[in-house]
């Protein structure tokens, strides 16, 4: 299992605007990863659309569509060994109210159209969500570890 696997991970509308930012980016960090990408955007129509085009025919589609532009969305990627996996599990299930207690999901929310965070489901989304998502010169390029802390390279 590699050590630099990367995840997309966004904070959706309702979680920035709820104040869950750091208690996000905690959770990670605590878990043992490593922010690699961060940012603050309100998406676009075109950019909402293609992270979801995989939802394109369900009819909640146009509602995701206008949630997820209607506000800030803290996107980012994040590196470590199953990093991809790992933070489906910390997210939990898409419903909130059948996420487990403990997951972020499970612990900030009740509706399905309101589930606070998304997280790559494959190695081959978490590729197109980063590409999506950011440029290369927005992600460090390197990572030099020191028992899991991070240390910029000179
Ligand atoms: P995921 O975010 O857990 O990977 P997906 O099935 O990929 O879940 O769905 C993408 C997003 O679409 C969900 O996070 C949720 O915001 C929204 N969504 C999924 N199913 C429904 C639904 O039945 N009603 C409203 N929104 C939904």
């Amino acid at each position: 299992m590699s050590n630099d696997e990367r995840t997309f991970i966004a904070i959706k509308p309702d979680g920035v605007a709820r104040g869950l930012v750091g208690e996000i980016i905690s959770r990670f960090q605590r878990k043992g990863y490593t922010l690699v990408g961060l940012k603050q955007v309100v998406p676009s129509k075109d950019l909402a659309e293609s992270h979801y085009e995989e939802h394109k025919e369900r009819p909640f589609f146009s509602g995701l569509v206008s949630f997820i532009t209607s506000g800030p969305v803290v996107a980012m990627v994040w590196e470590g060994k199953g990093s991809i996996a790992m933070a489906r599990a910390m997210i939990g299930a898409t419903n909130p109210l059948a996420s487990a207690p403990g997951t972020i999901r499970g612990d900030f929310g009740v509706d399905v159209g309101r589930n606070i965070i998304h997280g790559s489901d494959s190695a081959d989304s978490a590729k197109r969500e980063i590409a999506l998502w950011f440029k290369s010169c927005e992600l460090l390029t390197e990572v030099v570890r020191s028992s899991n802390l991070y240390v910029p390279s000179l």
